[in-house]
């Protein structure tokens, strides 16, 4: 297809998507409202149709919790073609939420919009900031009670990268003895061997049902959880995030959130720094229950980059490492080291390639002066959806499409990239 005909389709396949206000990930495997999903959705509608890009904001924020939170699935219409659904999370909130979190991308596109068009946004960007604000205080209190300038995770849906080998370890130490029998559903929509193995989704619900027993409490989750992980993807994102806010919060007068934001960033740039492993050669994630660092390399290695502040010796390592990975598969950039044993080309998170890890990738590198490294993993980005259409996620060896298709965020960075 040529690409003025793939502009339409990845419009169309937004329009398509929404359902009245949000966008679901993609019909039938993803049928509720998802949080990262939708902040990226909004980067895509604002290519075409800004208006619409602050109503997809406004829905996601709406879902917030009284404590600051904002969940990582809003169920607006119950749909049982999803599984857990809202009876599994047993949250009190109306329309029903999930109980986590997921990567809080949303303020830096949050930025962007308002930037594209500052008079017309600015009673949207003004609301959506104080909910931001509130939301980045609830990491920075109920995920880092310690103060260390890490947040962490409790759950691997919260890195939206669910089944990273990174979480293979802190999750084999979670007791799945009390949970029951369950009806996957996933399975049903998507072939088994592109999506997470029977184990991790058993460890998957125990999380759920620990979360539930506490009533979703912070305080109890952080004393007990027994998966609680500081993720080097969520990490860079939130850091990245912060100085996004503290840059809208000035550009809106708004100089008390400004500080905040700007305090907070301050925080976290120390605390990744201590996510850098010289044994992996790169960021990676941390087991906060063990101080345990991950052994391998995931993309998540290069999102400091797009966080910024990457000293210069360390960016000189993960270049280096970036290009290697490039030259090792057809297409980059793999969501897993390509060159570990525990690569797998089309099983979700453990080899295959998101577009919007590639975006934020591309981001960063081109802010670091990498534009020639940027350029490529967009031209690899866009080549990937002419190939195979606007897929889940894609072989790094072949270009294929895995998981679900027509999917929103795909569509949604086909537009970013092309803008
Ligand atoms: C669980 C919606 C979401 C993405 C995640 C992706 C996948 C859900 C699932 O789909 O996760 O949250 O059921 O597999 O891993 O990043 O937000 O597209």
């Amino acid at each position: 297809m040529e690409d003025t005909k793939l502009d339409l389709r990845a419009k169309e396949i937004l329009r398509t998507n929404d359902r009245g206000g949000y966008t679901v990930p993609t019909a039938g495997l993803y049928p509720y409202q998802w949080n990262w999903d939708s902040a990226f959705v909004a980067l895509g509608f604002a290519a075409f149709d800004i208006d619409r890009a602050w109503t997809e904001v406004g829905s996601l924020l709406a879902g917030q919790w009284p404590d600051g939170m904002v969940p990582h699935i809003i169920f607006q219409r119950v749909d049982d073609s999803y599984f857990p659904g809202p009876d599994q999370w047993g949250t009190t909130t109306s329309p029903p939420t999930s109980g986590i979190t997921q990567p809080p991308v949303a303020a830096t596109i949050v930025r962007r919009l308002h930037d594209l068009e500052p008079a017309k946004g600015r009673r949207r960007a003004e609301a959506a900031l104080v909910a931001l604000d509130r939301w980045h205080e609830w990491f920075a209190t109920a995920r880092d009670p310690a103060g260390r300038g890490l947040v962490a995770i409790i759950h691997p849906w919260e890195s939206g990268r669910d089944n990273l080998p990174d979480w293979d370890r802190p999750l084999s130490f979670v007791d799945t003895s009390k949970v029951g029998a369950y009806e996957r559903r996933d399975t049903q929509h998507v072939a088994a061997d592109q999506r997470p193995h029977q184990h991790e989704y058993d460890r998957y619900l125990a999380l759920v049902a620990f979360g539930r027993d506490n009533h979703w409490d912070p305080a109890a989750i952080a004393a007990g959880s027994p998966f609680w992980v500081a993720d080097v993807g969520v990490n860079a994102i939130l850091l990245r995030a912060e100085r996004d806010l503290a840059a809208l919060a000035g550009a809106l007068g708004d100089s008390d959130i400004a500080d905040r934001a700007t305090r907070r960033a301050e925080r976290l740039q120390d605390g990744l720094a201590s996510l850098w492993s010289d044994a992996a050669g790169g960021y990676v994630s941390l087991d906060l229950r063990r101080e345990e660092h991950a052994t391998t390399l995931s993309a998540g290695a290069f999102l400091p980059l797009y966080a910024g502040g990457v000293p210069a010796d360390r960016a000189e390592r993960l270049i280096p490492t970036l290009r290697h990975w490039l030259d090792a598969v057809r297409y980059g950039v793999p969501s897993f080291d390509p060159t570990d044993p525990q690569f797998d080309p089309i099983r979700y998170w453990r080899g295959p390639i998101w577009a919007v890890v590639n975006w934020m990738i591309a981001e960063g590198l081109a802010g670091a002066g990498h534009a020639d490294l940027a350029d490529r993993i967009r031209v690899d980005t866009r080549a990937l959806i002419r190939q195979s259409g606007f897929y889940e996620s894609f072989s790094p060896i072949d270009g294929r499409g895995c998981g679900g298709k027509d999917f929103s965020w795909t569509a949604a960075i086909w537009l970013a990239m092309t803008a």
